[in-house]
């Protein structure tokens, strides 16, 4: 049983989660640094503590503090929302160890899927389909490397195990780079991670990224819900996902999604998670599992009408899934534009106090924001502010409605992105569909 959930993140998803456990009867805790006392959920929460200063490290990654949080209130769970110490298996040790339950897979989950060569492994065991590559680290044998590159063909690309999510990894193009940046990768992934090892993979030149919604409970349930497309991006930063993919058939996604959660069960994962795969020329490739709810989890909901953090939380407190995979059904398409307090042409951040605020709405509209007339944006976090997401029965439908959405919200105050989504949604390839994901940066000017 889990009767008070303390809630370890801010923005967005602090309000998120709130609404879930209020929802569900949990009450809450929310921490807050000393730049968050008036985020719109530490007013809302029953109960809140304070536990650092601005900065993340003494805060929202203050792993003692959050703990001590938790005791002093007497929570039951941990709740990590997105970033910060979601993916720390450190902390989900530390969280369990004191006693509380970890609304998350286990420390040892983490750690496997944190270390890319052993997630990739444990994948093409369980007959999901991974890059051709080394299949393992490479070692120091450059003769191997060589002939390794070469059955792969070139160009190969070069990852570090520690890194995922676009850190520490360089392609090669031909022969004459392959030991040098061997070398090179390896060293800044020592510097960078601790770990220095390195793996090849063929480099997939004009990809999507696609990747799978999963469920697992802890009584050997998994099921998937359907793909979202997330290609649409800016330096590792998604700007724009959808769901479903466009032109993904219902038997690839029946094929592709059922690995995923026969993957789930083989491994014993418990809770909710996402297999990212590159997408190219008909076929799935992984790449990285992420084991943390993601911040686009409202397009996958808006499809399939599960609640994904309600779920989570009911994982969490042990009970079985409540629906098996035919109660899944894909009904009409739904977009998230990612709103951010930045320049719309630099990208500089642009943190500062919101003096007018005007919510859109509508038939398919939800906003999910912590954003109010007055409210400060710091400048000590991510910027973003929100996630415009609409829904209709068909991907015309929901770009209509986002158009619309676009046009009648008001943030005023701050620079943020908002005409940035209106050029993208209006953009002729996206319209289209199944854009690939250096498509957005060629559209910015940036090679
Ligand atoms: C790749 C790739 C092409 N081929 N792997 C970047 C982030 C990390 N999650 C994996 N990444 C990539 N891995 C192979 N074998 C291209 C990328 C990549 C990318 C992937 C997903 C979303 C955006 C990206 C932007 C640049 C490169």
């Amino acid at each position: 049983m889990i009767d008070k959930i303390l809630i370890a993140n801010r923005g967005e998803i602090a309000l998120r989660i709130l609404r879930a456990c209020r929802e569900m009867g949990i009450e809450t805790v929310a921490v807050h640094s000393t730049a968050d006392r008036d985020l719109k959920h530490v007013r809302l929460a029953d109960e809140s503590v304070c536990i650092g200063p601005p900065s993340s490290l003494e805060s929202y990654l203050n792993i003692p503090a959050i703990i001590c949080a938790a005791e002093v209130t007497n929570a039951a769970a941990i709740h990590p929302g997105y970033g910060f110490l979601s993916e720390n298996a450190e902390f989900a040790e530390q969280v369990e160890t004191s006693g509380f339950k970890f609304i998350g897979p286990s420390a040892k989950a983490i750690r496997t899927m944190g270390d890319k060569v052993a997630a990739i492994k444990a994948m093409k065991e369980s007959g999901v389909p991974t890059v051709p590559g080394s299949d393992g680290p490479l070692n120091d044998d450059n003769e191997r490397n060589l002939k390794l590159a070469r059955d792969i063909g070139y160009p190969v690309i070069i990852k570090a195990a520690g890194g995922g999510g676009g850190r520490g990894m360089r392609v090669v193009n031909a022969e004459g780079s392959l030991m040098n940046s061997i070398q090179l990768t390896k060293s800044e992934a020592g510097a960078a991670f601790g770990n220095d090892t390195v793996y090849m993979e063929k480099f997939l030149e004009k990809p999507r990224h696609i990747e799978i919604q999963v469920l697992s409970d802890s009584h050997g349930n998994a099921i998937h819900l359907a793909e979202r497309d997330c290609s649409m991006q800016r330096r590792h930063q998604k700007v724009l996902e959808e769901a479903p993919a466009p032109g993904i058939t219902p038997e690839q996604r029946a094929e592709i999604g059922g690995r995923c959660a026969e993957a789930c069960v083989a491994m014993g994962y418990e809770g909710v998670g996402t297999f990212e795969f590159l997408y190219e020329n008909g076929e799935f490739y992984f790449i990285e599992m992420n084991t943390r709810v993601q911040v686009e989890h409202p397009v996958t909901e808006m499809i399939t009408g599960v609640d994904i953090i309600c779920e989570q939380i009911s994982i969490a407190a042990g009970n079985p899934l409540r629906f098996n995979q035919q109660d899944i059904k894909v009904r009409g398409h739904a977009i998230e534009c990612r709103l951010n307090a930045e320049d719309s042409k630099t990208f500089m951040p642009s943190p500062g106090t919101i003096d007018h605020y005007h919510a859109p709405g509508g038939p398919g509209v939800r906003l999910d924001t912590h954003i109010y007339n007055g409210y400060t944006v710091p400048p000590y976090y991510d910027s973003m502010i929100g996630k415009l997401i609409t829904h209709g029965n068909t991907r015309e439908s929901a770009i209509a409605r986002m158009n619309g959405a676009l046009s009648e919200i008001v943030i005023d105050g701050i620079k943020t992105n908002i005409d940035l989504q209106s050029d993208i949604i209006n953009d002729g390839n996206f319209v289209i569909g199944g854009t690939d994901i250096h498509y957005l940066e060629k559209k910015l000017g940036i090679h």
